[in-house]
């Protein structure tokens, strides 16, 4: 950095950690989020790097012509126009690997909420029920004997299938390449792996080609004792469609932490009994929350001090 201190871009909220981090090293403006920036020419052409917690399309960027780094609060970065970004030279980072054991922790108790109904149990126990009507009703699901698909097998993937071996559930997943290095059977079509387990935990990113891949015919696939389990990304999920599925018993049970169009949850699905709805909450814990903020904070320093950023993305990877 030069004398002069470098210009970063906060648009929208941001975890406070990554204000104090940058607080002394940097000027910081904060902006709205919004479908385009509400800032002078002056001072977009001092902007040099952006710390955002959701998301920069291209009109974001070309109205910053200096901008250098999109620093992603998260490891999902389909907020990101990193095609635009990757035209235009400018790197993008995320935060993988810090949110990896927490992402795989929350799963698991997801999974076995959704199948054993421990919230509605504990309500029933808060409501005062136990005493006054006996004991709540048997789950009619149970983990014992399932056989579970991951649809993605990456770094959480990993994570989350470790954790499940303790369980005794036969575990196989679906990628578009095979990892032969994994114990774990390898499905070479959703819907052949949708076919073969009952349940089925989306841990893939947000992109074009992941696009509401989970639809009827992979619900239908799953079936009526099939547990559909979501914290990738809920445009992954036709959500018209797991309605109907869920409605209709096409589809067992479904433990969803991720949603199409969050913060809204269609309203359907707060009625139904056989979901457990959890506000995407996957990573959110202090100490998991403040290591992706130390890592949004030392990609945007560290790239203004020595154009080092520590976990630029595939579609911008940064050379030397
Ligand atoms: O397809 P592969 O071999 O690249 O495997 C990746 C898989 N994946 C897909 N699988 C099937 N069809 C696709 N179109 C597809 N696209 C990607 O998802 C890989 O196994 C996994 C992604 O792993 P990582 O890049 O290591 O991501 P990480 O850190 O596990 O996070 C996954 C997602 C984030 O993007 C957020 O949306 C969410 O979890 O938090």
């Amino acid at each position: 950095m030069s004398d002069s201190k470098a210009t970063v871009l906060v648009p929208g909220k941001i975890h406070p950690r990554v204000l104090e981090r940058f607080e002394g090293q940097v000027e910081i403006i904060t902006a709205p989020s919004g479908a385009e920036p509400a800032l002078s020419a002056d001072v977009a052409a001092r902007i040099k790097a952006i710390a955002v917690s959701g998301g920069v399309n291209a009109r974001w960027i070309d109205a910053l012509p200096n901008l250098e780094i999109i620093a992603n609060f998260g490891v999902g970065y389909d907020g990101v126009d990193t095609k635009h970004a990757a035209s235009r030279g400018i790197v993008v980072t995320n935060t993988p690997d810090v949110l990896n054991d927490e992402v795989a922790d929350t799963t698991i108790a997801l999974l076995i909420n959704t199948v054993r109904r421990l919230y509605q149990a504990e309500s029933y126990l808060r409501e005062g029920k136990w005493a006054a009507n006996g004991p709540f009703a048997l789950s009619p699901f149970s983990l014992r004997g399932r056989k579970v698909g991951l649809f993605g097998m990456g770094r959480i993937g990993q994570e989350i299938a470790k954790r499940l071996e303790p369980f005794k559930v036969e575990i196989g997943y679906h990628t578009r390449s095979k990892r032969s290095e994994l114990p774990y059977t390898y499905y070479a079509s959703l819907k052949e792996m949708a076919q073969a387990v009952d349940v089925l935990i989306c841990i893939v990113p947000g992109t074009a080609e992941t696009h509401k891949v989970l639809n009827a015919e992979i619900f239908a696939a799953l079936g009526s004792n099939g547990v559909f389990i979501n914290v990738g990304r809920g445009s992954s999920v036709d959500e018209d469609a797991l309605l109907k599925a869920l409605q209709d018993g096409v589809l067992g049970a479904a433990g969803l932490d991720v949603f199409y169009a969050e913060p809204k949850v269609p309203d359907a699905f707060l009625s139904l009994p056989n979901v457990t709805l959890l506000p995407h909450v996957a990573s959110a814990s202090v100490p998991t929350r403040n290591a992706m903020a130390d890592l949004v904070a030392d990609n945007v320093l560290g790239w203004l001090k020595e154009r080092k950023a520590l976990t630029p993305v595939p579609e911008t990877p940064v050379k030397g």
